[in-house]
């Protein structure tokens, strides 16, 4: 077999079933069902963004195509398809996605509805217009079956009760990025045979990089720590020589800052004083994924991990990154890093 070949079968699937035999040997194969349904439904999608481009086959949200039929939003189509093939794999209870304002019940019994699935099925739609990468985002629960809790709260658990998260980034190539605690993995789409091939095992964030990514934009409603944290990263002192990468789109910068190492943040602004992001769909999975591959992710006060949900859609500062740069940047807060 030749090398390329052998790469090619290094697949996802096959992957997760190795990682079942050394970990889990008894399991019965319920978690990698679920897990494929994820990566169908991402397949999907990513089909679907790749022919946004064609205007005649998809317009805006709202608009009639060429059948007379109402367009749907993609993030509304991402969405509907993450539901569809997650509702039937027969073991997901709850389903809470950023577009929903409830969860969705599917399977009432935890012993047959074991998992809690919390996805953002688009991050970063806005960008789609200008054919700029987004991505799906996706967080793994185990029920809790503790009685009396509404479903709401059977939700709200913190981050690191996690039993996987990860991304699918769809880019110039599309990406699976994900952890169940066991190190971080990435896995391209391998468009001529359909199936995501593992590309980047075992992912570490370096300890420094040299890039910052914040919407500048907003620095005058930044707190203060925040400010002259900048200044620092701009002013070349320390020996640095820090260079600013900002796309908007979180998979694609949190990507970026995975591979590269250095600083994402998503401090408090005037408009968001609890930041924009979601802790649910997008802070707690982006902070196993930062932690697992050895970085750090904080809310600028503690732990993104820590913190106890109180809402559904509660939104968070973000600041995730290498080693040395969330180091200095709670030096600035004048707040020991407790992680
Ligand atoms: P969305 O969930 O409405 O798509 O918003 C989330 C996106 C993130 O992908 C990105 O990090 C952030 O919004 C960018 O916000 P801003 O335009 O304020 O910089
Ligand atoms: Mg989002």
């Amino acid at each position: 077999m030749t090398s390329r070949q052998h790469h090619r079968c290094q697949t996802f699937a096959r992957h997760i079933l190795e990682q079942q035999q050394d970990w889990h040997p008894e399991a019965r194969g319920n978690f990698s069902w679920l897990l494929s349904g994820i990566v169908l439904a991402c397949k999907i999608i990513g089909e679907e963004v790749r022919r946004l481009g064609l205007s005649e086959v998809r317009g805006a949200a709202g608009d009639e195509n060429v059948h007379g039929e109402q367009q749907q939003g993609v993030d509304v189509f991402a969405n509907e398809v993450l539901m569809e093939c997650l509702g039937n794999r027969g073991n997901v209870g709850l389903l809470a996605s950023e577009e929903n304002e409830e969860p969705v019940v599917v399977l009432e019994c935890p012993d047959e509805g074991e998992y809690i699935v919390v996805f953002d099925p688009l991050d970063g739609s806005s960008n789609l217009d200008v054919n700029v990468s987004v991505g799906t985002i996706f967080s793994i629960y185990r029920r809790t079956a503790q009685n009396g809790l509404s479903t709401e709260q059977e939700v709200l658990q913190p981050g690191r009760d996690q039993i996987a998260a990860g991304y699918v980034l769809y880019s110039s190539s599309t990406m699976l990025v994900y952890s169940t605690g066991r190190g971080v993995h990435g896995f391209t789409l391998d468009p001529t045979i359909g199936t995501f091939v593992l590309t980047h095992p075992d992912m570490r964030m370096p300890e420094r990089g040299w890039t910052y990514s914040v919407n500048e934009s907003y620095a005058d409603g930044f707190p203060p720590y925040c400010r002259r944290f900048l200044h620092w990263l701009k002013s070349g002192e320390d020996n640095t020589a820090y260079r600013s990468r900002y796309i908007g789109s979180l998979v694609a910068d949190f990507h970026r800052t995975l591979l590269l190492g250095g600083i994402f943040m998503y401090p408090p602004t005037s408009t968001f004083p609890e930041g924009k992001l979601r802790l649910a769909y997008e802070g707690n999975p982006i902070a196993l994924l930062a932690e697992q591959a050895g970085g750090l992710a904080t809310d600028g006060r503690g732990r993104i991990l820590d913190i106890e949900p109180t809402a559904l859609h509660q939104r968070v500062p973000l600041f995730v990154g290498s080693q040395l740069e969330m180091q200095k940047l709670h030096a600035f807060i004048e707040q020991p890093l407790k992680v």
